[in-house]
């Protein structure tokens, strides 16, 4: 048996972050005694709609976030708690939500800050309403064996420890969370363990007081003994000893209070609790306190470090008297393992997982990102540029400087050629359609391909086969390219010409030929067969796709990167476009039907449908 939480607890959790982090460590207690999950909701308006993924132990269950408490309870009437962890503005407005639900019996709050007056109101308007209200500031309760609401705890190991697989003999009440820890394990250590524990939380107005739980605990048969961590200022300690001292009680009493240091110290000083301050007259005091429970008979251990031969001397007694049957204690191996997650046991090197891609380029797991092992800011500093990013990223390969002025010139010639061509044409018509920059400049880059600027991989590849496989026989290659291919990728233009030439393609070649010691083999392949070309047809030149392919495979780059070079220029014109036609507040773009060919049928009669 228990108080407050049991197996048939059902949590709401009202809040972010830290209620999942709460829901996590309450799913690894449902796994530890094999109960079904106790968080069903979460209510977290900014999350709406989402899932939330809580293990308990390796079974993986979506825990759905609702935009307001009444969705949850609407979806899940099994839920009966309420546990709120939203920040100190919205606690007292949920707290008092959950108090008026339904069906919710217990409403316990972790938030610390909360306005005194709020917590007044609350546990006033808990008293009204006949539920409990535990908090604000408190990590949570804690049935042996049943139920565990928060943090309250600690660690997995921490709960085997201290035997919470099951249920003991000894309640726990404390204000502060951390010694609520510590006393579930003196009480596994020195006695059988506890039924529940709960930390009411450390502030001035706590929503439940100690006796409200003693009397809880005087009524669970299972509960033989108390064990109350109480400390300096406030009456909590005075009324529990009025409590105890009024009629014979069923449940004994060991109390150890902490603050008797402040004997020493200056009065009205203030400890780590909101509540922790002794008032007029060493009113509260910690020595006014024990001396009270002492009286009205509980066994008060001089100092914290007693707690553990105080427990262990009830639980002596209770033995004797038979009241508490002796039972053996589970192997502690024999409670169930947390399952480790993947990154654990590969640490331990006990798993080998095959990985999922592999990459050979980049790495960001140090400080920052390396380029095939070179630090971007140590080559930022030494001097390199963005065309040896690129040599890296796309090659492996640091350039040399003749190579890097190469690839540096080819980025800025061909970033742009006007907003006539399809690229740009496509943004400028997505910018003044209002979309955004990405988008707008994907727009454009969907128009790279086989005719558009998309050439300068092929180009590169079939030149590449030409100087291989028809060395001297350019009319050889033009034929089996006719025959297996189509036009020529790299060849021809749809307003340069010999006539009017392209002062790009003639500057590339001009730079990489007579300013350069690059070996061209297929730019000069390339050229070769312009002539050709051009023999035919005076625009089937060279083009600025062709010239860029041959460098980039006379400079050595793998074939499929070479159309990275036109969409890597091109996103810099594109993304000028998009900010010129936005600088200009473009309006939508619809075409006049003067630049429409309406080559359509003469309007007609609809016929009657057969
Ligand atoms: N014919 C570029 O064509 C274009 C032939 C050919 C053999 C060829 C065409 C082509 C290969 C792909 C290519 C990149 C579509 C171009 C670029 C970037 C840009 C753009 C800008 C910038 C132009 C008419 C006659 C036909 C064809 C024959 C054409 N090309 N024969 N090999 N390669 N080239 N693309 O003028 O007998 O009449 O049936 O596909 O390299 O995109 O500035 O605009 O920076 O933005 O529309 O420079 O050449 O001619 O297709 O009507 O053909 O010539 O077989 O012969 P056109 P088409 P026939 S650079």
């Amino acid at each position: 048996m228990s108080i407050l939480a049991n197996k048939e607890t059902r949590a709401v959790i009202i809040g972010g972050v830290a209620g999942l982090n709460a829901a996590r460590r309450m799913a690894q207690f449902d796994f530890l005694i094999n109960r079904p999950l106790t968080v069903q909701a979460f209510v977290y308006p900014p999350e709406e709609g989402q899932q939330k993924e809580i293990y308990r132990g390796g079974e993986l269950n979506n825990v759905t976030v609702y935009s307001s408490l009444e969705q949850a309870l609407e979806e899940n009437p099994q839920i009966n708690t309420a546990l709120i962890y939203i920040g100190s503005s919205r606690a007292y407005q949920s707290a008092k939500e959950a108090l008026d639900a339904k069906g919710i019996k217990l409403v316990s709050m972790i938030t610390e800050g909360v306005p005194e007056k709020d917590a007044k109101r609350l546990r006033k308007y808990a008293l009204e309403t006949g539920k409990i209200f535990n908090g604000p500031s408190s990590i949570g309760i804690l049935s042996a064996g049943e139920c565990r609401l928060g943090v309250i705890g600690g660690e997995y190991k921490n709960l085997k420890l201290c035997n919470l697989y099951r249920s003991g003999s000894f309640g726990v009440i404390t204000k502060s969370g951390g010694l609520s820890n510590e006393a579930m394990w003196l009480c596994a250590q020195n006695g059988n363990g506890v039924t529940t524990a709960v930390a009411i939380g450390g502030d001035s107005y706590p929503g439940t007081d100690f006796v409200t739980y003693l009397e809880m605990f005087e009524n669970d048969p299972e509960t033989k003994a108390v064990v109350i961590v109480g400390e300096v200022g406030g009456t909590l300690e005075e009324e529990a000893a009025d409590w105890l001292g009024a009629e014979v009680r069923r449940i004994k009493v060991i109390a150890a209070i902490g603050g008797t240091c402040q004997e020493v110290l200056p009065q009205g000083m203030k400890f780590g609790h909101a509540g922790a301050k002794e008032g007029k007259k060493g009113l509260g005091s910690a020595r006014s306190k024990m001396n009270a429970l002492r009286d009205a008979g509980a066994v008060v251990p001089d100092t914290f470090g007693g707690l553990s031969k105080a427990i262990k001397q009830v639980y002596q007694e209770l033995l004797a008297s038979g009241a508490i049957k002796p039972e053996p204690e589970l192997d502690e191996k024999l409670l169930p393992a947390l399952p480790p997650s993947v990154q654990e046991v590969m640490k331990q090197g006990e798993v080998i997982v095959e990985p999922l891609i592999r990459t050979t380029i980049s790495d960001d797991r140090g400080e920052e990102p390396r380029y095939v092992g070179y630090a971007a800011s140590e080559l930022c500093e030494k001097g390199y540029g963005i065309e040896d990013v690129i040599g890296l990223l796309w090659n492996k390969k640091l350039p040399s400087k003749e190579e890097s002025e190469i690839i540096k010139r080819i980025i800025m010639i061909s970033a742009d050629h006007g907003p006539a061509v399809s690229g740009a044409f496509g943004s400028i018509i997505a910018a003044c359609a209002g979309i955004d920059l990405p988008q707008a400049v994907s727009a454009g880059m969907t128009m790279i391909g086989p005719r558009f600027g998309g050439a300068v991989t092929n180009a590169g590849k079939y030149f590449k086969y030409g100087v291989k496989e028809y060395p001297n026989d350019i009319s050889g290659f033009l034929s089996w390219m006719k025959q297996n291919v189509g036009p020529v990728p790299g060849i021809g233009h749809r307003v340069k010409s010999l006539k009017n030439p392209d002062k790009r393609v003639k500057y590339l070649v001009d730079y990489v030929k007579n300013h350069t010691t690059l070996h061209t083999p297929c730019l000069d392949y390339a050229l070769e067969v312009e002539k050709v070309t051009t023999a035919k047809k005076d625009n089937l030149i060279l083009n600025v796709d062709g010239t860029i392919g041959c460098i980039l495979v006379d400079l050595d780059f793998p074939e499929y990167s070479l159309n990275g070079f036109f969409v890597l220029a091109r996103t810099i014109g594109m993304i000028g476009h998009w900010i010129d036609q936005n600088n200009q507040n473009s309006r939508l773009i619809r075409l006049y039907d003067y630049l429409i060919n309406y080559a359509v049928k003469e309007e007609r009669e609809v016929p009657e449908k057969k």
